[in-house]
């Protein structure tokens, strides 16, 4: 096992990281920008080394300065945590260069998977149900009116660097096509220098449900069951929950097989998640993410299994803990990112958290990274913390959820926490009832 683990990252996630490291008995480094130096991460690690100012490209992204804090103390790997570097193939391959472990996957799957062609084609290869659309990119406009033909509008164009939504167009029939494509091009070579396009059939009213796996690199896999993230607005997640409600047993340990199977021929090491559009009792694969993901405790509550815990020591070149028949699933849990932001508009409003008071009890866990007096930031992302609560069932979970919203207290900056106490109360979030429009739409009525 490591002896010294390197945060490379902040806020809730790098508190996250610190508790598997001590509990493992693993020596913690944290990083932080000058703005973060109050920061609960910096607190509670061992060792905590300053690597810029403010602007997460000249800190948290800054690559010769975490190599820096590296040497300096001797930290043998660097968890990346997610978003910042965490799937960044040059990072991996520099800090093995270095012979500094990277609690994540191998670089050349990073890099296959931020490619979304080269992701679709690795996917489909590996025998997992993808869009139907494009053989690999569309080179003109005679070829995409061929794909739209074959496959029917609407369609949708896509970048290659694309993801998270950004650098997509709905080509809705022939006559807008020609716009559609070349609008998406101009966006995805401003905003990615690279303007490689993609075709799919568009999918009108899908869920977001993502499989969670987990490789040793040498062949052996295993899937966690599936997280159904739809409920989201502007590319954001809002609320995650596991087991998704649109499921049943055969199809999450049909989809289930596939993932972990796909993930054992590619040799994938690691945790990671495959991402799908489901719609009509179909999955269509759409992206892989090769991190930890923020919903992660989801997974954690229904399995009982410390993803983080897995990671540390696959990367260590340990075995995974559990084999896939040991796996239960166990009730339900749900997700709320408690974000210090507008509850309508999702304005972010950094500032002096006055008042703080967490839930607690059976079956609830709070992540987050801040405390009463603490002052957020205006330089990252809006997270005050995600409350994940657990429950025999869906009912028991939503009543248990229900409680612990009415106990948490944020007071001096906005929260997005009378959101979740609005939508506890909503007839479609009791039934499951919903797609990945369903937010945005209930947003948009007031
Ligand atoms: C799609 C789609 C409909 N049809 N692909 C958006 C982000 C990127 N990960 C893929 N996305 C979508 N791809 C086809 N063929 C609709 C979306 C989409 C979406 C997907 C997941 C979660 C939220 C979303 C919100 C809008 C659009």
């Amino acid at each position: 096992m490591f002896s010294k683990v390197l945060i490379a990252n902040r806020g809730e996630i790098a508190l996250r990281i610190l508790r598997a490291c001590k509990e493992l008995g693993i020596e913690t480094v944290a990083v932080h920008s000058t703005a973060d130096a109050h920061a609960m991460h910096v607190r509670l690690a061992d060792e905590s080394v300053c690597i810029g100012p403010p602007p997460a490209g000249e800190s948290y992204l800054n690559i010769p300065q975490i190599l820096a804090a590296c040497e300096i103390t001797n930290a043998d790997a660097v968890h990346p945590g997610y978003g910042f570097l965490s799937e960044n193939a040059r990072f991996a391959e520099i800090l093995e260069a270095h012979n500094i472990g990277f609690i994540g996957p191998k670089s050349e799957h990073i890099r296959v998977m931020g490619d979304k062609i080269q992701a679709k084609q690795t996917a489909e290869s590996l025998g997992i149900p993808v869009v139907p659309g494009s053989d690999g990119a569309v080179r003109s406009l005679e070829e995409a009116r061929k794909v739209a033909e074959e496959i029917g509008y609407p369609v949708l164009i896509k970048a290659a660097a694309g993801g998270g939504g950004r650098g997509m167009k709905v080509a809705e029939n022939a006559d807008v096509l020609a716009t559609a494509l070349s609008t998406a091009k101009s966006e995805a070579k401003a905003a990615f220098g690279d303007d490689a396009m993609y075709m799919e059939k568009y999918l009108g009213k899908p869920r977001h449900i993502e499989v969670q796996v987990f490789g040793d690199g040498k062949g052996n896999a295993i899937h966690l069951g599936e997280r159904d993230c739809s409920l989201q607005r502007r590319h954001q997640k809002v609320w995650e929950e596991a087991p998704s409600p649109a499921l049943n047993v055969e199809a999450r340990e049909k989809i289930g097989k596939v993932c972990a199977d796909a993930m054992a021929k590619l040799g994938y090491s690691g945790a990671g998640t495959i991402e799908f559009l489901y719609e009509n009792g179909e999955f269509y694969f759409i992206e892989m993410n090769t991190r930890l993901q923020v919903e992660h405790p989801v997974t954690e509550a229904i399995t009982g299994i410390d993803l983080v815990h897995e990671q540390l020591r696959i990367a260590a070149g340990g075995e995974l803990s559990v084999k896939q028949e040991d796996i239960q699933f166990e009730g339900h849990a749900i997700e709320c990112r408690i974000n210090a932001e507008d509850p309508r508009t999702f304005m972010p409003s950094p500032g002096t958290i006055t008042h703080y008071h967490t839930p607690g009890g059976l079956g609830v866990r709070v992540d987050s990274g801040v405390y009463q007096g603490y002052k957020i930031p205006p330089y990252y992302d809006s997270l005050i913390g995600k409350l994940i609560v657990h429950g025999r069932s869906r009912v028991d979970c939503m009543m248990r959820l229900r409680r612990c919203l009415d106990e948490f207290v944020v007071d001096g900056v906005n929260s997005t926490l009378p959101l979740f106490r609005d939508l506890i109360d909503h007839q479609d979030i009791a039934n499951g009832a919903y797609d990945i429009h369903w937010l945005e739409k209930y947003l948009e009525l007031d």
